[in-house]
């Protein structure tokens, strides 16, 4: 129907993943009116059935988002008549290791046709510094429309934590940098519409970095603790216990943990935009990045070593023993698999002529590249018939007492055992 003005909405939230989803029924359950557009129908028509498909947001949370009146589309023309768009889209790595930032052009293409004077345009993607200034605001000011002026633009990282439920949405404060100082104070004004605490930068580049910061940390910690667990391991230095006594100082100390190798959408990818920005606009390396993703990619033929190590010292060989592998998914509690380092050491563990088996209680089938899986029936039983069980993701619904001693042999990759005559640790 021509000349209908557009239906107004305060924010469309593009991308309804494990980001947009969690952000979208969290400006909902403040009041603001949502709409969520995605380019997937699966997901749209999973939503609008009144189903999740993601693991923090659970069927019944969908059916309350709908009552609230939101509604998933992928009919662009929503942008119309919304005074906000937060973009949630992915932005993986491409083959050469550097951004992917397919997803995000396109939604911004999607937007540029919309804009329209006073919209708020918000970017969450996790992405390399600049991006917002350099590769989203020229698109945008192509309509004539000025940011600053005309609109609003920022860039505010988002800070889901996939499990986490002590910090959601509202208690989790929110970094915003807008490419101009009304714009920080506009998305600022936004977000405090339902976001306890917003952290205003001095400009999108610092919230784009910041995010990178947070992650980056995160990844170095983690590599030095996989470091560690390998001379420590050497040295006979239960570094388990040396992490316990570090944590007990009140101040100056974050304890992180080994572990078979770091997963997820995040940590593993993001902190090669900021490889990436240094290396392609100065011309050299951003070691500490390089290094940790050196270290924590090495962890699964670690682990694999250390299988192979343990079945040898009680006689037996790897070709042709039966491992088990406890936990497939990337952490423990949620069922993502993304990024998994459990793959690498399942195809490990099969190039050394194990016989693989594996157990989650959020994993039913899994695939790697060197085979297809389906769960064992009964877990202590299979446990029992295996000539060494892994354990890599501490998953709470796991009794880590009965299964070790069910075990024959059992490798606890994250330190949840005593090391005892039949459990030896990473
Ligand atoms: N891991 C270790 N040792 C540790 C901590 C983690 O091996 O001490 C591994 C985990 O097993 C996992 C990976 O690293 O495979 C990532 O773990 P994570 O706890 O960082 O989990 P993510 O990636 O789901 O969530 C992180 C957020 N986590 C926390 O802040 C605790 C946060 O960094 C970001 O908000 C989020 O990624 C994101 O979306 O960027």
């Amino acid at each position: 129907m021509a000349d209908q003005p557009p239906i107004h909405v305060d924010v469309v939230v593009i991308g309804l993943g494990y980001v947009g989803l969690p952000l979208a029924q969290g400006a909902l359950n403040r009041g603001l009116s949502v709409t969520g557009l995605d380019l997937s129908t699966r997901v749209i028509d999973t939503l609008m059935s009144g189903s999740s498909h993601i693991d923090d947001i659970s069927d019944a949370d969908v059916k309350k988002m709908l009552d609230q009146g939101f509604m998933a589309t992928s009919n662009p023309e929503v942008l119309a008549g919304a005074d906000a768009v937060v973009i949630c889209v992915p932005t993986p790595l491409d083959s050469d290791g550097g951004p992917d930032l397919a997803a995000v052009h396109g939604a911004v293409d999607t937007i540029r046709q919309y804009l329209h004077k006073g919209m708020l345009v918000v970017l969450e993607s996790t992405t390399y510094p600049g991006t917002t200034d350099d590769e989203v605001r020229p698109v945008l000011e192509t309509t004539g429309l000025i940011a600053g002026t005309d609109f609003h633009l920022a860039f505010s990282p988002e800070r889901i934590d996939p499990g986490n439920e002590t910090y959601g949405i509202h208690n989790t404060p929110k970094v915003v940098g807008g490419v101009t100082a009304q714009c920080t104070e506009a998305a600022s004004a936004f977000y405090a519409r339902f976001v306890d605490t917003v952290v205003p930068t001095k400009s999108a580049r610092e919230a784009e970095t910041a995010k990178l910061l947070e992650n980056t940390y995160r990844h170095i910690n983690i590599a030095l603790m996989n470091e560690m667990a390998q001379f420590c391991h050497d040295l006979n230095i239960d570094l388990w216990d040396v992490i316990e006594a570090a944590k007990t100082k009140p101040f100056g100390f974050q304890a992180f943990y080994p572990g078979p190798g770091v997963g997820g959408h995040c940590i593993p990818i993001d902190p090669n935009y900021l490889g990436f920005q240094v290396q392609s606009k100065l011309g050299y390396p951003f070691r500490f990045v390089e290094l940790a993703q050196e270290i924590n990619a090495s962890m699964p033929t670690y682990v694999s070593r250390r299988v192979q190590e343990a079945l040898t010292a009680q006689g037996k060989a790897i070709e042709g023993a039966r491992v088990i592998l406890l936990g497939v998914t990337y952490k423990a509690n949620i069922a993502d698999e993304r990024e998994s380092p459990v793959r690498p050491l399942a195809d490990e563990l099969v190039t050394l002529g194990a016989d693989i088996s594996f157990f989650d209680p959020y994993v039913e089938h899994w695939t790697t590249a060197s085979g297809s899986y389906d769960r064992v029936p009964d877990l202590l039983t299979a446990v029992a018939g295996a000539d060494c069980v892994v354990l890599l993701q501490a998953h709470a619904d796991f009794d880590f007492d009965a299964i070790a001693r069910a075990s024959k042999l059992l490798l606890d990759t994250r330190g949840v055992l005593a090391a005892s005559a039949n459990v030896t640790r990473l």
